[in-house]
């Protein structure tokens, strides 16, 4: 079965972010026929869309996946529930935010999932810790993402702490 690389971002911050964040990686980790390749380290930002909502913990996963993108999409979900997540209103607090950021070189239009991630190009918690994963990721269109990065660093974030990844593929913060 064919396999891809897909970047996923995470976010959270509510009930221990820092927390849910490394249990959201973890979680990718154990998911079937996926295997977690890298992990990027931590980054505290301010929330963008509401203002009165908890600064966010964020990073950026690579996995190798032979699920489908809507299979895909459909366990990220159930791991965002597993986490607790109540939908309360758009862009705003959550326990565990889990995007499809990439999915190897496809462009993807479906009323349930749409890639690259729409707003992936707009936001600096996104971007650099995906290419602090890989430094030469680009769109399916080919444009590099570090060529997008400049535009976002009026956005403040903040280096938050390393993640390890052990031989088990299962990570722990250094
Ligand atoms: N969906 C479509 N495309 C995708 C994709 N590529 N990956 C659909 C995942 N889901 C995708 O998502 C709504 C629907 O998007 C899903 O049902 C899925 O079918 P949601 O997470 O339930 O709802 P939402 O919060 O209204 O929207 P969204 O777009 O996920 O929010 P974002 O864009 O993730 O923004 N500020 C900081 N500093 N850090 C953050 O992480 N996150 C947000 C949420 C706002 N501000 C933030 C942060
Ligand atoms: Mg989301």
């Amino acid at each position: 079965m064919q396999s891809h690389n897909v970047y996923i971002g995470l976010g959270s911050n509510l009930d221990n972010p820092t927390q849910q964040v490394i249990d959201g990686i973890n979680a990718l980790a154990a998911l079937r026929e996926t295997q977690l390749l890298a992990t990027s380290s931590l980054y505290a930002s301010a929330p963008i869309g509401p203002q009165d909502q908890p600064p966010f913990i964020n990073a950026v996963a690579l996995i190798k996946t032979a699920l489908t993108p809507i299979a895909l999409l459909d366990a990220l979900q159930a791991l965002e529930q597993d986490a607790g997540r109540v939908r309360k209103r758009h862009w705003g607090e959550r326990t565990l935010d889990l995007d499809i950021l990439l999915f190897g070189e496809q462009t993807i239009e479906h009323p349930r999932l749409k890639v690259p991630h729409p707003f992936m190009c707009e936001r600096r918690f996104v971007l650099e810790p995906l290419l602090e994963v890989s430094p030469h990721a680009h769109l399916p269109n080919g444009t590099a993402l570090s060529q997008v990065l400049p535009k976002t660093l009026t956005q403040e974030i903040w280096h938050h702490c390393t993640l390890a990844l052990d031989s088990l593929g299962s990570v722990a913060p250094q």
